[in-house]
């Protein structure tokens, strides 16, 4: 070990794992924004509530700042750790701890996987609804803390309605998925329904004719399977997979539901004028007011170039956001990404009072510092 603050660090906390190769180090020093350069301190990986609190003890005595790790899937720089910090992954504890059966609450450790959280569930007969692509490697803690998909369950705890345009699907096909549809339509929406019995499946049914009969859906395909109902799934859940290749450019916001169309008419048209050399992926989950629009980086322009005329373009959408009484950040979290625009969607006072709970619960501004504001 060559950095006395871990010999340290190792005092202070005798046994405690730690990864300082400069492999480990690139890994869980990013998310997958993939745009800051990882230089983590080390990284360290608690098996315990004792040994997390003698890190942060630590941490404290000797102003060293500490960025949490849990799956690292964020897309908005929330888990970066570029500036000498110590990573604190919690991929260790990732175990149920306790189940209710009265209060029907199920405990767990926060690095467990949102998939693992869903089978624990499960196993007890209850349903966890919130979920999302990378619910096999995200963790809990992580989805806790930026309210990942918090709001996505529309009706009755499992219903999901999902977004998304035929450039978006074109890039799911070329990367493995295959088409529902002979023809090709613009848009594109996977919806879910929980039916609990026959009614209700005949219930749906009857609406998604209503739909066909009224001219608002043109075409439609229903899975006869779990097989099947997968494969759909897949068309939109593979979306950002299959554009990762393009180092997007993320955008992630949301508006009343009712405000969308006229925010939609009034962004692509934005969009369209001042992107009008790259090409712009949308979807989202367009039931609860959330699109992510993604820039794709052509492969002839440099990283700043388009980095810089991305931010251009946020800070114009930013300004429609405000507008429509929107919020910059959807489901994502603010990180590195975003918080240049936080003051765009959120008030004066409403920073001052972020603040003064940040300052009051981290006066030394040593947890994961600077991913929403500066202090
Ligand atoms: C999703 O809705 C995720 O699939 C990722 O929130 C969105 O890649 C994105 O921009
Ligand atoms: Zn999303």
């Amino acid at each position: 070990m060559t950095d006395p603050r871990l010999d340290s660090l190792l005092h202070d906390c005798p046994g405690l794992r730690l990864k300082t190769d400069p492999a480990d180090l690139e890994h869980y020093g990013r998310d997958w924004t993939r745009r800051w350069v990882p230089a983590p301190l080390a990284i360290a990986l608690p098996g315990t509530v004792d040994e997390v609190q003698a890190i942060l003890r630590w941490a404290s005595a000797q102003h060293v700042a500490v960025v949490p790790s849990g799956g690292r899937t964020g897309l908005s720089g929330g888990a970066v750790a570029a500036h000498d910090e110590l990573v604190l992954s919690l991929e260790r504890m990732n175990k149920p701890l306790a189940f209710d059966a009265v209060d029907r609450t199920l405990t767990v450790q926060a690095g467990m996987a949102l998939e693992a959280v869903h089978n624990a569930a499960l196993e007890h007969g209850l349903i966890y609804p919130v979920d999302f692509a990378a619910r096999g490697s995200c963790s809990i803690g992580g989805n806790i803390a930026t309210n990942a998909g918090g709001i996505r369950v529309i009706r009755y705890g499992n219903t999901r309605e999902w977004f998304f345009t035929d450039r978006a699907l074109q890039h799911v096909l070329a990367h493995g998925a295959q088409a529902p549809f002979a023809e090709v339509y613009p848009y594109y929406v996977v919806t879910e329904f929980a039916a609990g019995d026959e009614a209700q499946e005949a219930a749906a049914m009857a609406a998604f004719e209503d739909c066909m009969e009224h001219g608002w859906v043109s075409d439609g395909v229903v899975s006869q399977s779990d097989a099947q109902a997968a494969q759909l799934w897949r068309l939109r859940e593979g979306i950002t997979e299959a554009v990762a290749r393009y180092k997007p450019y993320k955008n992630d916001v949301s508006v009343r539901i009712s405000a969308m169309p006229a925010f939609l008419a009034e962004t692509q048209a934005l969009i369209g004028q001042a992107y009008p050399q790259f090409e712009v992926v949308w979807f989202g989950h367009i039931g609860d007011g959330n699109l992510h629009i993604n820039v794709l980086k052509p492969d002839d322009t440099a990283d700043t170039e388009f980095l810089t005329q991305c931010e251009h373009v946020t800070k114009l959408l930013a300004g429609v956001l405000s507008r429509f009484d929107g919020s910059i950040s959807a489901e994502h979290g603010i990180g590195l990404v975003k918080k240049g625009y936080l003051d765009s969607t959120r008030s004066a006072p409403e920073i001052a009072l972020m603040k003064a709970v940040k300052r009051a619960f981290d006066p030394q501004a040593l947890l994961n510092p600077g991913k929403v504001f500066d202090l």
